[in-house]
């Protein structure tokens, strides 16, 4: 597989193994989001000391409002985090 092609099927194995912990095995609900945060993006989003940071975003990435997070919302939030964390990247390759 190509680089992409394993970066996506990275971005499907992460949401898929939190997605499973509880309830509905194809969707997150705010406490999967939680760990999964926690767990996959350590560097990006400090939600620990913020209590009320996790209901801010879960309440973003849920844009059809069912509370919960599908995978088509969760794709849409990493590819926005990855826009906004691209000169972060750049200036890392490049060193
Ligand atoms: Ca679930
Ligand atoms: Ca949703």
């Amino acid at each position: 597989m190509s680089q992409l092609e394993t970066v996506m099927g990275m971005a499907t194995a992460v949401f898929d193994k939190y997605a499973k912990t509880e309830d509905n095995t194809q969707t997150l609900t705010k406490a999967e989001l939680k760990t999964l945060l926690e767990k996959e993006l350590p560097n990006f989003l400090s939600t620990g000391k913020d209590k009320d940071a996790i209901n801010k975003v879960f309440r973003n990435l849920d844009e059809n409002g069912d509370f919960q997070v599908d995978f088509k919302e969760f794709v849409i939030f990493v590819a926005a985090l990855t826009c906004c964390c691209h000169k972060y990247f750049e200036q890392k390759a490049a060193k």
